[in-house]
């Protein structure tokens, strides 16, 4: 019997994050500013398990060099931003079959109804519903599993994934409920967690910059996916790449506003204002107070400078990572041992909880 290994952990371990990345392609300003810079800082005072989701990454076609090459690219930018993976765990999902397993019961706990709500999949599946794939319809619930798998209890994510930490929080309470009386009887029960074998965990929506636009549409999101190449500074940008994307990016006419208020209704502005506040560490006031009243003409290329200057070293580093794939692969190997021997004991308690024969 593996015993209440979750409640014993808890109680003596520092406060556990888990979050993801997706290798579907470039990481772009919004991946890093977004999640990435967080995680950094989260190091400090958490026990943290950063996850390359590559189980994520085929709800959609990837092509299998590709996926691998991104795998490795994403893992590269974890370390190059600060992340210590020896310290901390970093890993890739398919290596660590808990995910897969773990979601398939979460399937079983999950509602119809509340995958229906799931605004990224209606966007990500566009008209063309019926022809998406069953897989891109479940993410969600694999996200639930990842998460759930570790008993994590704070996710760092960016804006857009707050719908699918809420149906994460909803799968777990469920899931608790339906086996409170099992989860009793074998003594599984997180104290002080009114009686729960998951944790319901936090979401950490405070990055410095939780929901980048795009640089051509300053309503929508910055995102792999945009045809654009223009929409977006990718992680690997060369200085002279950065400066044509940001001296291209949409704007108005106007000067920039002296205050906050004066970038209501200017989407775009508002954006690279966003942007320089984040990577300066200041707040859009302190931005503004330096630049209201000066056009873009001028604005433009302190903002490029100032990517540049934040986004080389990580580059350089990124650059230098991934001419040892071996070490790479090392990295992805240790962490994914490291995270099945959390997640092991985990999932063989959820067995036990629904009743297979292990
Ligand atoms: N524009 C963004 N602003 C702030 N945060 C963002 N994130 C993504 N885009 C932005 C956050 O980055 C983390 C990893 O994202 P992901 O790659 O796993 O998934 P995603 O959200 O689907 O990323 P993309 O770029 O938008 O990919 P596609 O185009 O495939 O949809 C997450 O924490 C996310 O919130």
């Amino acid at each position: 019997m593996s015993g209440n290994s979750g409640t014993e952990q808890m109680s003596k371990r520092k406060p556990r994050v888990f979050s993801g990345v997706q290798p579907t392609g470039n990481l772009h300003l919004g991946n890093y500013l977004g999640a990435i810079v967080r995680f950094v800082d989260l190091q400090q005072d958490h026990e943290c398990i950063y996850c390359v989701v590559d189980m994520h990454a085929i709800t959609v076609w990837q092509d299998p060099q590709e996926l691998l090459r991104s795998t490795r690219e994403v893992t590269a930018a974890f370390i190059a931003a600060g992340i210590d993976p020896e310290e901390h765990i970093v890993f890739n999902q398919s290596q660590v079959s808990q995910h897969a397993e773990l979601a398939w019961v979460l399937n079983c706990t999950a509602r119809i109804g509340w995958l229906n709500r799931m605004t990224q999949f209606k966007e990500k599946a566009g008209k063309n519903r019926e022809n998406a794939s069953v897989g891109l319809y479940d993410y969600p619930v694999l996200m639930a599993a990842d998460i759930l798998a570790y008993h994590a209890d704070r996710v760092p994510v960016g804006e857009d994934q707050k719908q699918h930490l809420e149906l994460t929080r909803d799968i777990a309470q469920k899931f608790n409920n339906d086996y409170a009386q099992r989860i009793a009887e074998l003594g599984l029960a997180r104290e002080g967690e009114d009686g729960g074998f998951f944790p319901l965990p936090e979401p950490l929506i405070q990055g410095p910059a939780t929901r980048v636009m795009s640089l051509r549409d300053g309503t929508k999101k910055m995102s792999k996916s945009d045809p654009s190449e223009y929409s977006r500074i990718n992680l690997s940008d060369d200085a002279d790449m950065i400066a044509k994307k940001i001296r291209k990016a949409k704007t108005d006419p106007e000067p920039l506003p002296e205050s906050v208020e004066g970038l209501e209704g200017r989407a775009e502005a508002a954006n690279l204002v966003g942007i320089y506040a984040a990577l300066a560490g200041l707040t859009k006031e302190q931005v503004l107070a330096e630049f209201g009243g000066r056009g873009f003409a001028e604005f433009k290329p302190a903002l490029a400078d100032l990517v540049v200057e934040k986004l080389a070293p990580i580059n350089a580093e990124m650059k230098r990572l991934l001419d040892d794939v071996g070490y790479i692969d090392s990295v992805l190997r240790s962490g994914a041992e490291r995270a099945r021997a959390i997640a092991e004991p985990i999932f063989d308690d959820v067995k036990r909880i629904v009743g297979f024969l292990a």
